[in-house]
């Protein structure tokens, strides 16, 4: 039995295979298309209710995990040994949480204000215009991540999880920045990088 990820190239699905390659874990990659809208099938829905992706099965019994931030939570908690996170209940880990929280609630949704904006707007609306209001907040919000990093990793005690979210985030939305540059060399991750960004 393996981890099963549901994602397509250049989704949120990066972070999952990032955190399970760092983590040297076999797992399987099942092709979910955004550009055929294939997330909101009733098969996927029946995996992930809200429609969306990543998503991960895990192995042994097949529980599946959703939202992004709980896999890359899931994977540091099952997988110890690949040090996604600072160690349990330290002031480093605190903070990898904090900025993980920070990213999911704060800069995805943005996200899909720019990709979607249609979804946003009463009919007849300017869509364009609400999507240069998300791209605006997604610069203004990610400063507040930029602001804080302590170089190389956002973490002064190291790699970490947060830095596959950051990386992922800017490079989306505004061009990669120092730390992305730095994740993309990893060696577990460049391949992983390459294939949904290169
Ligand atoms: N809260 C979710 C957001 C996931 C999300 O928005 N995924 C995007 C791809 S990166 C998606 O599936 N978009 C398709 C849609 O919204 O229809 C998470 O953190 O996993």
């Amino acid at each position: 039995m393996t981890y099963v990820l549901y994602g397509d190239k250049g989704s949120g699905a990066f972070a999952v295979e990032a955190a399970l390659a760092e983590a040297g874990v076999c797992y399987a990659i099942q092709i979910i298309s955004l550009e055929r809208n294939e997330q909101k099938l009733p098969g996927f829905r029946a995996i992930n209710p809200s429609g969306k992706i990543p998503a991960l099965r895990l192995p042994e019994g097949g529980e599946i995990v959703t939202e992004s931030a709980a896999i890359l939570l899931t994977l540091a908690d099952r997988h110890p040994e690949a040090g996604l996170l600072p160690d349990a209940g330290s002031a480093a880990r605190a903070q990898a949480y904090r900025w993980i929280a920070y990213m999911q609630s704060e800069i995805y949704p943005m996200v899909e204000i720019v990709d979607y904006p249609e979804r946003f707007c009463p009919v007849g609306a300017d869509a364009g215009a609400i999507r240069e209001k998300a791209r605006a907040r997604v610069r203004e919000r990610f400063a507040v991540i930029e602001d804080v990093i302590a170089g190389p990793w956002l973490l002064k005690c190291g790699f970490s999880a947060a830095d596959i979210y950051v990386a992922m985030f800017s490079r989306w939305s505004l061009g990669p920045c120092a730390l992305a540059e730095v994740l993309s060399e990893r060696s577990r991750i460049a391949p992983v990088w390459q294939r949904h960004f290169g």
